[in-house]
C-alpha cells in the first residue's frame, strides 16, 4: 500500500469490490482521475494531467474529439472570436506551427484543429469514444468516485474533472405534436455528419439566436422556401469574415506570448478594444461616427463601442437605435424590419455575428413569422400549425440552443457526501466556489462551471485558466500529500453573492431573457450564471492560490 494515495503499486493486480458489491473491478478502472468530455476543456485537462504523472482516462459520449465543433455541423457554423485568439496557447510549437485560413474559423476547420491536437499530444489513447457516463457517486469512506456508463461499465476515480461544457445538452422545447413530423427533423447541435441538400425543399427554421443566424442565409440559398419561426428577434452584427491577413498573421505569430497576455487583460478575454467613453458624453456626430466605425470592423467588438452599454439603459438605447436603424436601412420590407428589431437591451443576450443575415429577409423564397404574436400551437406530420396559421415543410430545424451551464452536469445522476445530490444541492440554481469546486462533491471539479468567465469570455483562454488552477492545485495537494479537496459551503454561498452582485450592476439581469439567466427552459431556477470579467477572476484565482487555497479545505 502506498503512502501517497494516487501513487499505483505497477504490476499487483488486485482487485476491489465495487459499490453494488456484485462485480469484481480490476485496477484497469481505478484512477486517479477521469475526465468527462473530450472537447477542448477535456483534451488540454488530459494532457496536464498526464503530466503530473497520474493514472487518467476521459469518458466522450460523442465518436472523436471536438465537442462543440464535432456536434454543431449546421451549414455556416464558425467561431465569432478570432481565429487567431480562439487556439490553445499552451503550446507555442502548436500555435506556430497551425495556420488558419479565415479571420473567424469555420466548424470543419475548428474540429480539424481538434483532432490536429489530439494527434499531436497522443490523446486518443485515453479517450474511450461513444461512451456517455450516467451515474458518479462518492464513497466517503474509501474517498473515491464510483462511476458507471451507458455500456454498463464502471470505474473508480479519486478525480473527477467535469469537461462537460456549458453548450453541449441541446434544448428541444417539448412542442406538442414533435415526434409525428413525418419530413426530416434536423437540431443544430446534433447535426447529420452526412451532407443536408435543400435543395428543392421548403424547410422551416424555429429560433433565430447565434446558430439560427448562421444557417439562415446558407439553407435560404439552397431551399426552394425557407421560414424563420421567430420569438425574440436579436441582435446581430456583420462578421466581415475574410481570407485570414498573411501578414498580421505573422505579425501575431512574431510576437503570440505578448498579443496572448495583453488580450487576457480584456474583460472577455478577446482583444477587442474597449472605447474608455460613456455613450452620453459625446455628440451626436461622434456617436453616430464611433458606432459606424465599429460597424464596419464587424463582429463582437461592436459590445464596446462605449463603456456603458453594459450598465447604462440610456447608453445602451443609443446603440439599439443605431442598429434598428441599420436592420430597416438594410430590409426593404417595412414590416419584416420592424419585426426584426429587438425590443431588448444589445448586449444582455450574447451578441450574434452574421453574414448576410438580415439581407437574406429581401429574398423573394424566405419568409418572417412573429411567433410572439402568433404562437406555435402544435407540430404536424407535415409542418406546424400557429395560432393563425398552417405551414407544410420537408425540412424542420430546431435551432432552439441549449440548457446551457448546468444541462450537461444535470444529466449525469451525482451523488456526494451523505447521498446529496448535486440536484437537489442546486435546485435553486448552481452553487459553487470560483466555477471549480461545489461543497460536499469532494475532489470534483467543474471546467468553466457557472459562477467562472466561461461563456462570456474568450472560452479556450476560460479553459487553460481553469485547467492550470486545477492541475496547480493537484500538484499541490501531490507535494503536501492530501488526498481529498473540496470548499465549503460558505465560500460557496460568498462566492455566488459576489457573482450575483457584479451581475446586478449591469443589464444582463434586468435586460432580458437570456439563458445566461436560465430563461430559455421552463421550470430552470433564474439566475445570472456567469462571472462577468475575465481579468478580475483570474486575480481572485491567483490570490486564493497564493493563500494555500483559500476557500478550499484538504484532508
Ligand atoms: P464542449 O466542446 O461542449 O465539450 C464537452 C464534451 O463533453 C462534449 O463533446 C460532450 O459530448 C461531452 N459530454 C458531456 N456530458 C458527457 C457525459 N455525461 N459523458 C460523456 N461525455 C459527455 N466560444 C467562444 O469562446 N468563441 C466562439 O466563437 C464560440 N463559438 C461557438 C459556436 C457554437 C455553435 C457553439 C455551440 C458554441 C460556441 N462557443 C464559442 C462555445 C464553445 O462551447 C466553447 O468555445 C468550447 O468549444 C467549449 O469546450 P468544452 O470542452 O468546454 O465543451
Ligand atoms: O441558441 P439560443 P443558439 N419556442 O438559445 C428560440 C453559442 N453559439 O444555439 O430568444 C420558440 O441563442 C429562442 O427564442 P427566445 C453562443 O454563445 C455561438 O442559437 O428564447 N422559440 C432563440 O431564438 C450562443 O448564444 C455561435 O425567445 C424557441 C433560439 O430558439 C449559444 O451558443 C453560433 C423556443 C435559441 O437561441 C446558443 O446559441 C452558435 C420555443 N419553445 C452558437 N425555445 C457563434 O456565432 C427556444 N427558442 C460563435
Amino acid at each position: 500500500i502506498s503512502l501517497w494515495p494516487w501513487q499505483h503499486s505497477h504490476g499487483l493486480v488486485y482487485r476491489t469490490i465495487t459499490r453494488t458489491g456484485c462485480n469484481l473491478m480490476s485496477t484497469e478502472n481505478n484512477f486517479d482521475a477521469v475526465i468527462i468530455g473530450a472537447g477542448f476543456a477535456g483534451m488540454y485537462a488530459l494532457h496536464k494531467i498526464r503530466g503530473l504523472g497520474f493514472k487518467v482516462k476521459a469518458y466522450e459520449r460523442a465518436s472523436d474529439v471536438g465537442g462543440t465543433w464535432f456536434w454543431n455541423r449546421y451549414p455556416g457554423a464558425r467561431c465569432d472570436v478570432n481565429s487567431l485568439e480562439y487556439s490553445y496557447q499552451f503550446s507555442d510549437e502548436l500555435q506556430q506551427e497551425w495556420s488558419w485560413s479565415e479571420r473567424y474559423s469555420s466548424q470543419p476547420e475548428i474540429l480539424s484543429y481538434a483532432k490536429h491536437v489530439s494527434e499531436r499530444f497522443d490523446l486518443r489513447k485515453d479517450i474511450q469514444f461513444e461512451t456517455k457516463v450516467t451515474q458518479l457517486e462518492y464513497d466517503e469512506n474509501a474517498e473515491v468516485w464510483h462511476g458507471q456508463t451507458d455500456r454498463g461499465e464502471e470505474f473508480t476515480s479519486r478525480i473527477m474533472i467535469m469537461a462537460t461544457g456549458c453548450l453541449s445538452k441541446s434544448n428541444t422545447p417539448q412542442f406538442e405534436g414533435l415526434n409525428q413530423f413525418e419530413g426530416q427533423l434536423l437540431h443544430t447541435a446534433q447535426w447529420p455528419h452526412t451532407e443536408v441538400d435543400f435543395a428543392g425543399k421548403d424547410v422551416g427554421v424555429i429560433g433565430t439566436g447565434s446558430s439560427a443566424i448562421q444557417l439562415i442565409p446558407i439553407v435560404a440559398d439552397q431551399a426552394k422556401t425557407l421560414t424563420v419561426f421567430q420569438r425574440t428577434a436579436n441582435f446581430s452584427i456583420p462578421a466581415h469574415n475574410s481570407d485570414m491577413d498573411k501578414k498580421h498573421e505573422a505579425q501575431v505569430k512574431a510576437n503570440y506570448k505578448e498579443f496572448r497576455a495583453q488580450n487576457s487583460l480584456q474583460r472577455s478575454a478577446i482583444g477587442m478594444v474597449p472605447n474608455p467613453v460613456s455613450a452620453l458624453e459625446v455628440s451626436d456626430e461622434e456617436r453616430e461616427q464611433t458606432y459606424e466605425e465599429r460597424w464596419s470592423v464587424g463582429g463582437l467588438p461592436f459590445a464596446a463601442t462605449f463603456n456603458d452599454l453594459g450598465i447604462d439603459r440610456r447608453a445602451n438605447s443609443t446603440a439599439v437605435d443605431f442598429v434598428h436603424r441599420k436592420i430597416k436601412d438594410i430590409v426593404k420590407d417595412e414590416q419584416t424590419a420592424d419585426t426584426l428589431c429587438p425590443d431588448t437591451v444589445l448586449g444582455c443576450k450574447r451578441l450574434c455575428v452574421d453574414s448576410n443575415y438580415y439581407e437574406t429577409f429581401n429574398r423573394s423564397n424566405v419568409f418572417l413569422v412573429d411567433i410572439k404574436q402568433n404562437p406555435i400551437k402544435n407540430i404536424t406530420h407535415n409542418g406546424l400549425v400557429t395560432a393563425d396559421k398552417e405551414f407544410k415543410f420537408d425540412s424542420l430545424i430546431l435551432a432552439t440552443g441549449f440548457d446551457a451551464m448546468t444541462g450537461a452536469l444535470a444529466d449525469i445522476s451525482i451523488t456526494g457526501r451523505e447521498k446529496q445530490t448535486l440536484a437537489s444541492h442546486w435546485s435553486e440554481g448552481p452553487q459553487n466556489y470560483l466555477g471549480l469546486m461545489v461543497s460536499g462533491f469532494p475532489n470534483m471539479f467543474t471546467i468553466t462551471g457557472p459562477g467562472s468567465p466561461s461563456v462570456l469570455s474568450n472560452m479556450i483562454v476560460a479553459i487553460e485558466q481553469h485547467v492550470n488552477f486545477i492541475t496547480n492545485l493537484l500538484d499541490f495537494m501531490k507535494q503536501t500529500q492530501r488526498k481529498t479537496v473540496e470548499t465549503s459551503e460558505k465560500a460557496e454561498t460568498e462566492w455566488v453573492q459576489q457573482v450575483n452582485a457584479i451581475a446586478a450592476q449591469t443589464l444582463y439581469t434586468s435586460g432580458c431573457n437570456s439563458w445566461y439567466l436560465g430563461a430559455n427552459i421552463p421550470g430552470k431556477p433564474r439566475i445570472f450564471m456567469p462571472h462577468i470579467g475575465f481579468p478580475t477572476y483570474v486575480e481572485k484565482c491567483n490570490e486564493v492560490a497564493a493563500q494555500d487555497y483559500r476557500g478550499f479545505k484538504f484532508s
